[in-house]
């Protein structure tokens, strides 16, 4: 049975942490489990003690070594803690094997990290998206469903959207994977739809490691109003909101979900469309937080997602934000040294706001051009034309009369200086 306070409020479940660092492979964290106890007591729980062990490679049965299960065993008695997270991905063979050992419930990072996003969805896509993941994870271990446990019930790894759908059968989880998969396809129609309508707009989009300071950064920019939180995955949908430039030209600025390393795979799949909005953007602003310890470590782990969501060939540039609680300024500076172009501000107290805007601002005004371009479809590699314009431009309106496309492009002078070499290409600056 579940601890309960005399409120009757269940009281936080207590947790032990467990990391097996592969030798060879050192971890850069400055604190192998200080991600992992965020992402803890972001879920609510009450971290209890933690284990590190080194190992050439993980154990098969138990991930970590026979011996040491027994001593986590001990301790996880001893504390009489209610949940083992390992911050390795464990196969659930690896998940039954320990549960029986430890005779506690046991959970991985990827389950953690659902879990989380389980109990932030708010709007519909975002339940929906964490639904299909959660089915889409569990899907492997339903035989395991804690039937060996019975005095585990609920609790973490299991709350959220999800929850109802996990004791059913597995074709019953097939099914409805099914029908969350066609909602998310007709969500995401509309989504591209509304995206589509606001090309013509100068989009930006923030891109960072969960907990930079995103949603702060959008509203000390928009007057959005969005939700701010000292936890890991505060937001999970896009929003998106429209400010002012010093020069008075309007911005759109998104909003969007947080990354993470090692972001659980079924996630980037279900989030897609989320991510979508950094797709789609002109421009994006890397918030970083400046003054956590492992903040290069974070602008690698998002410039990897980035390439991951194909968003690597963005013009992009970072934001060393909570600059006001920066101690170590040689970090900063090592920062600023390595990324001259980014700008240090703080969304918290306003600094460098300014510098961000004007920022942008320098970014519109580097030598875009507005052009239309007319180039008949049957002239040679006009697709293939057609694709690099794309790429290298931002295709305004485009459409095909009388077998001659005619695309309204903005884009640096020195690439339409490049196609007006090209014979079949027609160029007319606007
Ligand atoms: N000291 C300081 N704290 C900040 C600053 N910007 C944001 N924070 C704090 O950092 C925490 C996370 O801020 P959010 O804006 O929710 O961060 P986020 O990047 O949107 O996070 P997720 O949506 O969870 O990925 C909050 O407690 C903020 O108050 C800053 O410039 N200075
Ligand atoms: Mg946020």
């Amino acid at each position: 049975m579940k601890r309960m306070k005399s409120t009757d409020t269940p009281a936080a479940e207590k947790a032990m942490l467990v990391k097996l660092l592969l030798k060879g492979n050192a971890d850069a964290c400055s604190r192998p489990l200080g991600e992992l106890t965020a992402l803890a007591r972001t879920a609510g729980l009450e971290v209890v003690d933690a284990l590190v062990q080194r190992r050439e490679r993980p154990d098969p049965a138990h991930c970590i070594g026979r011996g040491k299960a027994g001593e986590l065993t001990e301790i996880a008695r001893a504390l009489d803690a209610d949940v083992v997270v390992f911050d390795n991905d464990l196969t659930p063979a690896q998940v039954r094997n320990l549960e029986k050992t430890i005779n506690t419930k046991v959970i991985d990072r990827s389950e953690l990290i659902l879990d989380i996003f389980a109990t932030h969805a708010r709007t519909e896509q975002a339940r929906v998206q964490v639904e299909l993941a959660q089915l889409e994870y569990v899907m492997p271990r339903l035989r395991r469903m804690w039937t060996h446990l019975s005095r585990i019930e609920g609790g973490i790894g299991l709350r959220g959207p999800g929850e109802k759908q996990l004791e059913v059968d597995r074709r019953i989880a097939r099914k409805r994977i099914n029908d969350l998969k066609r909602v998310l396809k007709r969500n995401e129609a509309r989504r591209e739809r509304e995206v589509t309508s606001r090309t013509g707009e100068f989009n930006v989009s923030l891109v960072g490691y969960t907990n930079a300071g995103k949603s702060t950064l959008m509203n000390r920019l928009t007057s959005a109003g969005v939700l701010v939180e000292d936890k890991l995955f505060a937001t999970l949908d896009t929003r998106t909101s429209s400010f002012k430039l010093p020069g008075g030209r309007k911005v759109l600025l998104s909003d969007t979900i947080g990354f993470i390393r090692n972001l659980p795979h079924h996630l980037v799949a279900s989030f897609h469309a989320t991510l979508e909005e950094a797709h789609q953007a002109d421009l994006l602003l890397h918030v970083v937080d400046a003054s956590h310890a492992d903040a290069r470590l974070q602008v690698d782990v998002v410039e990897e997602v980035l390439a991951e969501i194909h968003c690597d060939d963005k013009p992009r540039f970072l934001i060393l934000n909570k600059v006001d609680a920066v101690t170590e300024r040689i970090e900063l500076q090592a920062l600023l040294h390595e990324f001259p172009d980014a700008v240090p501000a703080s969304a918290l107290t306003g600094d460098g706001i300014e510098e961000v805007k004007k920022a942008i601002e320098r970014y519109l005004d580097r030598d875009l051009v507005t052009a239309e371009i007319r180039l008949p479809q049957r002239a040679p590699a006009a697709g293939r034309l057609r694709a690099a314009i794309r790429r290298s431009g931002r295709v305004l309106e485009e459409s095909v009369t009388d077998g001659v496309i005619s695309m309204c492009v903005r884009m640096r002078k020195e690439d339409l200086g490049r196609l007006a070499k090209i014979p079949s290409v027609n160029l007319r600056r606007l």
